[in-house]
Parts: structure tokens; sequence; C-alpha cells
């Protein structure tokens, strides 16, 4: 079994060159006190989160969780957005087992010099795997901090070779009605799209995720392979994907062709502007009483906000 938060010692069950890139697990600017309390609450995080299917190697641990909890398996698991399944937040986690993640491919075509189809396997080597801690912030007013595997998305995007006309990305999930109920209804537009700016989509911290807590994602959580893009509210992170095109143009989103003057294209995390309907100003943590104060970009202006230099994010909300 090779599955394990990267914290735990493991000389005696990984293989020899996965344990040594292990060493330089990234500690960050933590201090060593902060770096013991976060392996803790990890190590007690996954103790709660059952093991099964172990097949995951994490190379080494980028972690953006600020310091906070780690919101349970249990919650993360049973409390979703996954319109395919149904409307409810209890949906998915009741609905999504009907859903076939193999074999699964990944189309990737448009404006590259290498378009190319990845089968999953292929998807997973395109750089070594991360346990990747971030806050993702639904557009509905909630959060979760969440220990996801994945690699960059720009991992995938480089070896395409975007052409000069690359400008944005787009995204397309699963469309099979027969295995996902709630594409037998008219809830949504089928199939879920979504897209990004290309230096969005190229910026290190948008990821391809295919694990969550050490293991394969549960298909509620969009299995086998999602993006999380971790300053957007959640809506931008599409589940199931299966089709990724460089475009010139600005793709059609679902949310914004469903809602324009609700959901726009960029849906950066901004406590500034208020949805039409609610605020934005705080945030629920899932598992949590209190609310909290959402932070711009969702706490990480440092690393995104020069990609918006000179834009009003008024406008482009
Ligand atoms: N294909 C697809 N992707 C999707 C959605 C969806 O309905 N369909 N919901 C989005 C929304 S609104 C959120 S908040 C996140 C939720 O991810 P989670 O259930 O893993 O927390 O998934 C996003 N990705
Ligand atoms: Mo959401």
């Amino acid at each position: 079994m090779l599955i394990r938060p990267p914290d735990v010692p493991s000389s005696e069950i990984t293989p020899e060159p996965i344990y040594r890139r292990r060493r330089d697990l990234m500690v960050g600017g933590l201090s060593l006190v902060a770096a013991a309390a976060l392996g803790m609450r990890l190590r007690r995080a996954y103790a709660a989160a059952p093991q099964k299917d172990a097949s995951l190697v994490l190379s080494k641990r980028l972690d953006l969780s600020g310091g906070e909890e780690l919101t349970s398996f249990d919650a993360a698991t049973t409390y979703n957005n996954f319109y395919e399944f149904g409307t409810d937040k209890s949906d998915p986690a009741a609905n999504a087992h009907t859903l076939r993640t193999r074999p699964w491919s990944v189309v990737c075509e448009g404006e590259v010099g290498k378009p190319r189809t990845f089968d999953l396997d292929e998807l997973m080597k395109l750089a070594p795997l991360e346990e990747r801690i971030f806050r993702l912030r639904c557009v509905e007013a909630w959060s979760m901090v969440l220990p996801w595997a994945g690699i960059p998305l720009s991992a995938l995007l480089k070896p395409l070779e975007p052409t000069s006309q690359a400008k944005y990305v787009a995204f397309e999930s699963l469309l099979r009605p027969e295995e996902m109920p709630g594409q037998r209804t008219r809830a949504l537009p089928w199939p879920y799209v979504e897209g990004l700016r290309i230096d969005e989509a190229m910026h290190p911290l948008t990821t391809l995720a295919f694990g969550l807590y050490g293991k394969p994602l549960p298909n509620q959580n969009g299995a086998p392979v999602r993006l999380v893009v971790p300053w957007k509210y959640g809506f931008k992170s599409i589940k199931s994907l299966v089709r990724i095109r460089l475009v010139r143009e600005m793709p059609a989103t679902t949310w914004n062709q469903l809602a324009p003057d609700e959901y726009g294209f960029f849906s950066n995390v901004n406590p500034e502007v208020d949805h039409p309907r609610w605020s934005q100003k705080k945030e629920r943590r899932i598992g949590e009483f209190l609310k909290r104060k959402t932070l711009p970009f969702n706490g990480y202006a440092e690393q995104v906000a020069g990609l918006y230099k000179g834009m009003d994010l008024r406008k482009f909300y």
C-alpha cells in the first residue's frame, strides 16, 4: 500500500526514489512548531478519513491552508455541489456511485501545436503528484480547507504547445445521462462547461486534481479528474473533466450562461462585490459555527493579484 500523508514516516513501504523525493517535503516558511502542529492536525484528519483503494503516491506538500484546520473527509464528501447528480448538497453522495470512471480520457485540442488525448494514467504521470492544501470557497458563502492530490494544470498545457492565438482555455465535463441522473433533468444546460484565461490556467496554483485526503477522488468530488482553482468561486473548479480546448475567444461558462448578472467569467473571490441576492463579505467554514471574513482572492492575493493588474474587478466579476 503506497498511500499515506507525506509527513508519516514511510521508508518501509515506499519505493526508494519516491522516499528520497519526499525528503524535500515542502514546509514553506513555517516555523518548526507550526510545522509540527500542522503535521499533528493532518494526521488527525487523515486518521478520521477511511482508508480504501490506495493508489496515489504524493511527492511533496504545498500547504496553502493559511494554518487553518482541515475540513473533515466526511463533510467534504457528503456536502457537495455536483448538479449532474442532483441539486441538493446531499444528492452527489447519494447518487454519484453510478458514474463509471474507468476507462477515462481527456481530449486536448484547439490552438495547440500538439493536440493529444490522455488517458488517466498518462495524465497522472505528467508531473509528480503533490499534496496541495487549499481553501475552496463556494459562491453560496461556505468554504472548506482540503488536501487535494494533483499537479499544476500547466504540466498538461505546456507539452500541447499552445499557439500565440491561445488566449483562453475551455473545459468540459462528462456528458453521460445514463450515469448522471441530473443530466436527465434541465437543472443546467449540459454538459457543464467552464473557462479560464490562459495566464490563469498556467498559474502554478491552478491544479488538476486526482485525489482528496490521499485517496482517489470520490465520485461526488469530481472523479476521476477535476480542476481546483483556489482563488475563484467553487463553480470554476469543474469536475469529471473530459475535454480541454485552447481557444481565441472567451468561452461560454455554465453559470454565466444561466445567469449572466449573477456569475461573471472571472469569478474571483471578492468580498467587496456582493452577489445580487446575497453578501460575499463572510462565509461559513463547513464544520464551524461562527462566520469568517471572506478574503480577497480567497486569501491568495499575494500569489494571483498580479494577474489582474489594471482591471476593474467590480466590472470584471
Ligand atoms: N461538472 C460540475 N462541476 C462542478 C459543479 C457541478 O455542478 N458540475 N459544481 C461546482 C461548484 S458550485 C462547487 S462549489 C464545487 C464543489 O466541489 P466539492 O463538492 O468537491 O466541494 O464544484 C464545482 N464543479
Ligand atoms: Mo459553488
